[in-house]
C-alpha cells in the first residue's frame, strides 16, 4: 500500500465562548483537516491545531508545508512506514501539531488496513476515561458557575483553572473561590502558560497551600533555567512541563534536568507514536502524565481518548478532553459526548474519526 495523496484543508467554526489563557486567546478554530489517501482508496485522517503562541505553526505554514516539503516525504510512503516518514519529516525542524497530525493519520490508515481499532493495536486497556474540564480566564462568579454548572450538567469532577494574571491576588481568590464553593471532593490544579516569574509562582504556591492543589503546569517560563529549578524544589505539588515538553528529549531533558516533576502529553502535537514513547519514558522513571488538550476539536479529543484509554499509565488521571464544549460546531459525524463525567473511546476500525461531507464543506475556507 502507497500514499497517493495529502489534502491540507484549512477550516474556520466559530467558538460559542472565547477560550483566553496567559499566552494567548482563542476566538475562532482555523484549523487544517489532514487527509492522507492511499493507492487501496483508504483515507487517514486527522486535525491540525495551529498555536503561533506556543509553535509558531499558523495555518499557512501548515499548509504550505504539507503541500510541499511534508508531501513529498509522504507520497509514494507504505503508511506503515512510520519510522521511515518521521526521519524524512524530521529534517525539517519543529512544526508538531503538523508532524503529529500526519502521525494520526498514518496509524488511521494502519488500523483501517488491518481492519482493527487503533486503541486496541495501541494497547486497548480501558473504553473511556474520565474528563478533566480547563477553566479559562472569566470573571471570578463565572468560572464559578461554569465549573458548577459542568459537574452538574456531564458529572466532571476534576479542574484545571488557568491562571497566569496580574495581580496574583486575581488568581488566589479564583482558586480559593472554586475550592470553597465546589467542596473538597473536586480536583482542582493549575495552569499558567508561563505568566508569572519563578518568585510570583512561588508566592502563588504559599498562597494557595491549604486548597489541595494536585499539580501546577507551567507556573513560569522553563528556559529561565534557575528560577525554575528552583520553584521544582521547593514545591509540594508536581510542576507539570506542558509547552517546555513538547517532544520526547524535551520531556526527558526537563525531568531529568530538574525543570519538571510530571508531563502533560498532548496528541496534537506528539501522535501516537512519539506520545507513546514519552509515555513510556514517564512510566519508567515513575512521573505522573496528564493527558493534556490544545484546544482540540472532537477530532482532536477522539484522538487523545484513543490514545490516553489504550494505556494503563496514562488511564490513571483525569484527562482534557472537554475543550469541544467550548466549540459551535464539529466536523465529525460521531460526537464525543461526556456522560457521568468520562468519554467513551468511540468503536470501529481506526481511530474512529470521521468527516461528515456537509460540515467540511460549510466550513473550509478554501475552494471545493
Ligand atoms: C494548555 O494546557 O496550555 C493553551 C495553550 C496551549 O498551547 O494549549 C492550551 C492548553
Ligand atoms: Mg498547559
Amino acid at each position: 500500500m502507497k500514499i497517493t495523496e495529502v489534502e491540507a484543508i484549512p477550516y474556520r467554526i466559530p467558538m460559542r465562548k472565547a477560550l483566553h489563557f496567559a499566552s494567548g486567546e482563542v476566538h475562532a478554530i482555523e484549523h487544517v483537516l489532514l487527509r492522507l489517501t492511499t493507492d487501496e482508496g483508504l483515507v487517514g485522517t486527522a486535525d491540525i491545531p495551529p498555536r503561533p503562541y506556543t509553535y509558531g505553526e499558523t495555518v499557512a505554514s501548515v499548509t504550505g508545508l504539507l503541500r510541499g516539503l511534508f508531501r513529498d516525504a509522504l507520497v509514494g510512503t507504505d503508511p506503515f512506514a512510520r519510522e521511515r516518514v518521521h526521519e524524512r519529516l524530521n529534517r525539517t525542524v519543529g512544526n508538531p501539531t503538523t508532524k503529529g497530525a500526519i502521525d494520526i493519520a498514518l496509524w488511521d490508515l494502519a488500523g483501517q488496513a488491518v481492519g482493527r481499532s487503533v486503541h486496541a493495536l495501541l494497547g486497548g486497556y480501558t473504553d473511556r476515561l474520565r474528563v478533566s474540564h480547563m477553566l479559562g480566564f472569566d470573571e471570578v462568579p463565572a468560572m464559578v458557575d461554569e465549573a458548577q454548572r459542568y459537574r452538574d450538567e456531564y458529572g466532571i469532577d476534576t479542574f484545571k483553572v488557568k491562571v497566569g494574571r496580574r495581580p496574583l491576588a486575581l488568581d488566589i481568590e479564583l482558586t480559593r473561590a472554586l475550592r470553597g464553593a465546589l467542596g473538597p471532593d473536586v480536583e482542582l490544579y493549575l495552569d499558567a502558560n508561563r505568566g508569572w516569574t519563578a518568585t510570583e509562582a512561588r508566592q502563588v504556591l504559599d498562597a494557595t497551600a491549604d486548597l489541595d492543589l494536585t499539580f501546577f503546569e507551567e507556573p513560569d517560563d522553563a528556559a529561565e533555567v534557575l528560577g525554575r529549578r528552583w520553584l521544582v524544589r521547593l514545591s509540594r505539588i508536581p510542576i507539570v512541563a506542558d509547552e517546555s515538553a513538547p517532544s520526547l528529549g524535551d520531556a526527558a531533558r526537563e525531568i531529568q534536568t530538574g525543570g519538571a516533576s510530571a508531563l502533560s502529553i498532548k496528541t496534537a502535537r506528539t501522535g501516537f507514536t512519539e506520545s507513546a514513547k514519552i509515555l513510556a519514558y514517564a512510566e519508567a522513571v515513575g512521573v505522573d502524565v496528564l493527558m493534556g488538550n490544545q484546544i482540540d476539536t472532537q477530532l482532536g479529543s477522539t484522538a487523545t481518548v484513543v490514545f490516553g484509554a489504550a494505556f494503563a499509565y496514562s488511564a490513571r488521571r483525569a484527562a482534557e478532553l472537554s475543550n469541544f464544549l467550548d466549540m459551535a460546531d464539529d466536523l465529525t459525524v460521531r460526537p464525543l459526548s461526556i456522560v457521568d463525567g468520562f468519554v467513551a473511546v468511540p468503536d470501529g476500525v481506526g481511530t474512529g474519526i470521521e468527516i461528515d461531507p456537509d460540515k467540511l464543506a460549510h466550513y473550509r475556507l478554501d475552494e471545493e
